[in-house]
């Protein structure tokens, strides 16, 4: 079995052709090395989460974390939340990473108090949410389903409720956009990734994961009807908003 931190070495060798990124047994094995290298500022986005809904969480709700992942902002939830008879839903759609999450529960003792699916988030009720977060997740599903998804998500939380996105964006500004891009490249370098693994990654990732702007953002979610939109963390091209209901 891999260990939480087995080294991501996935495009380290020339790949004759590289396929789309999938979040299979392989991306799987490595994720917790993969996303703390990969994802500027990971760790406090986590602990923040955690904090943030322990802010919003609501007495008798539902807590979810859509695109839940190895559960690592559930397990910040659960830590954080206490308030009575919060009940916490954890979705993935990858049935490799929901198996390696409920490995992650058991040894946390929480996969009693976890609700973990498999499913596409696309498809699943969110009902009576105090919390929703969705932790770069959003840029997966295609562009032209997000709207609805996050109409859902608004009708499913409680009045006072949050969602917490987090998000790779772009910038319009060709310039702008280049400039934070070359930065977060540098970040990976200085996390031991080489250019092949930067630009075989980058070509994987392309059609998979699309970036918007947060101007995109902001005006969708304001169009759906969150009142208060809050950015809370921006490292490079990856930032966190706080929707409130
Ligand atoms: C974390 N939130 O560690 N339905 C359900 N899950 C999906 C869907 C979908 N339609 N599309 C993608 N996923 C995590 C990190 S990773 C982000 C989230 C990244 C899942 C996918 O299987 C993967 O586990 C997750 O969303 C995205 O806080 O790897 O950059």
């Amino acid at each position: 079995m891999a260990t939480d931190r087995t080294p991501d070495n996935i495009y380290a060798n020339p790949l004759e052709t590289i396929v789309d990124f999938k979040f299979d047994d392989q991306v799987v094995g490595v994720f917790a090395d993969m996303i703390n290298r990969s994802v500027p500022g990971y760790s406090t986005i986590i602990k923040s989460l955690g904090i943030l809904a322990s802010q919003y969480a609501q007495p008798d709700s539902r807590c979810y974390d859509l695109g839940c992942s190895l559960g690592a902002a559930t397990l910040s939830m659960r830590q954080q939340v206490s308030q009575p008879n919060c009940r916490f839903i954890a979705i993935d759609n990858s049935e490799a990473m929901i198996n390696r999450c409920r490995e992650h529960l058991q040894v946390a003792n929480c996969d009693e108090q976890v609700e973990l699916i498999c499913g596409d988030i696309l498809d699943q009720n969110i009902d009576e949410a105090s919390v929703v977060i969705m932790n770069f997740t959003l840029q997966f599903i295609a562009p032209e389903l997000r709207e609805q998804l996050l109409q859902r998500i608004y009708q499913g939380l409680k009045p006072g409720g949050v969602l917490l996105l987090s998000e790779k964006i772009r910038i319009d500004d060709a310039e702008s956009d280049q400039q934070l891009i070359d930065w977060y490249h540098q970040f990976k370098r200085a996390n031991g990734y080489s250019e092949l693994e930067i630009s075989q990654k980058r070509s994987a990732l392309e059609k998979v994961l699309i970036p918007e702007t947060l101007e995109a953002h902001q005006q969708r979610l304001q169009g759906v009807g969150f009142k208060q939109i809050q950015p809370w963390f921006q490292c490079f091209n990856f930032i966190s908003l706080a929707a409130i209901k």
